[in-house]
């Protein structure tokens, strides 16, 4: 399987490829693609929401998130007051799947996290586990900061056909979340 193309879910590898190209009007091609496709990510839902996974609302909306905003401007999913809130909120969901649930497969992690009756959930196990480079009934351990980190990075992708967020703020979402300090 081509992983780069199932990652990029078409556009950015097209990007990417263009941008190879040495005559200047295949770059200044390249360079649009690239500013559009950014341009895609950057209005999606989940970016909008600072909601990287898609994190839903629970029935009656009763969770109380650290770092939720004060209105409702969504009436089915998560707003945070930035990104990284987001992400932490999301690695305390995908923590709370292991020692809640025992969920330790990319194929029951992610059969939980998006179900059938919204999802093309065979479709999304499938590019989660690529995008880790496992087999979906593999166990992995998402107690480990990298393995945590890049299942963070392969849902926000597959949520937004892209992950527009740096490194850091991913990293300064999941040790909030497993900080101790900040409960919720
Ligand atoms: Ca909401």
């Amino acid at each position: 399987m081509n992983r780069a193309i199932l990652i990029a879910g078409g556009a950015t590898l097209t990007a990417a490829g263009l941008a190879l190209a040495t005559n200047k009007r295949a770059r200044d091609g390249a360079s649009d693609a690239v500013a559009a496709v950014s341009k895609a990510i950057g209005t999606t839902r989940g970016f909008r929401n600072n909601n990287p996974g898609n994190i839903r609302e629970g029935q009656g909306d009763r969770t109380a998130w650290e770092g939720e905003r004060s209105t409702d401007d969504d009436g089915a999913f998560e707003e945070f007051v930035t990104p990284e809130y987001g992400f932490r909120a999301l690695v305390r969901l995908l923590d709370n799947y292991r020692t809640r649930y025992g969920l330790h497969t990319v194929a029951g992690i992610i059969g939980r996290y998006a179900p059938a009756s919204e999802n093309n959930t065979a479709r999304y196990i499938e590019f989660v586990a690529d995008h880790l480079r496992v087999r979906a009934d593999q166990a992995i351990d998402t107690q480990s900061t990298d393995t945590m980190l890049a299942l963070v990075d392969a849902i926000t992708r597959f949520e937004n056909g892209g992950n527009p967020y740096s490194a850091r703020v991913m990293r300064s979402g999941l040790d909030m979340a497993r900080s101790g300090i900040i409960v919720a």
